[in-house]
């Protein structure tokens, strides 16, 4: 499998209860290199414009209402089938649904305040990570 990178964001959740390393540690543990990473508090347009996917959605309003209510940890990951493999480090969106050992297992409250956010497909991948980062951030 080809060496991939794909967009997490550590949520607010998360930085609020100090997890930000407890969280990288198991990225890391995964075999994922974080190559980029800053903390920043979205706006929630930005924060729309982000999950613009979800507009639609029942918890759109809410969840753009979350995102911006504390910073949050934009990182880039990489590593061999990195979107995969986050996925499968962060588990279920519902943390109820969640396996053992994943980070929302461990630390999700509930289904919207689910400690992280991770690409879903190469396509995804490669704009999320524009949406945060130039270029000269990304350090392999
Ligand atoms: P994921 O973050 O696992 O890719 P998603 O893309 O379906 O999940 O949804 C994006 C986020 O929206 C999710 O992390 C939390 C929130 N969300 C999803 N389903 C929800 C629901 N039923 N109620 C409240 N928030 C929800
Ligand atoms: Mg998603």
């Amino acid at each position: 499998m080809a060496t991939e990178r794909t967009l997490s964001i550590i949520k607010p959740d998360a930085t609020n209860r100090n997890l930000t390393g407890k969280i990288n540690a198991k990225f890391e543990d995964a075999g994922l290199r974080i190559v980029a990473q800053k903390r920043i508090h979205l706006t929630p347009a930005q924060a729309g414009k982000f999950y613009e996917v979800h507009a639609e959605r029942p918890f759109y309003g809410e969840l753009c209402e979350f995102m911006a209510s504390a910073p949050v940890v934009v990182q880039v990951l990489e590593g061999e089938g990195a979107i995969a493999k986050n996925r499968e480090v962060m588990g279920a969106t519902n943390p109820a649904d969640a396996a053992a050992g994943t980070i929302r297992a461990e630390f999700a409250l509930s289904v919207g305040e689910n400690s992280v956010h991770g690409s879903d497909a190469p396509e995804t991948a490669a704009n999320e990570i524009a949406f945060f980062f130039s270029g000269l951030e990304l350090v392999g």
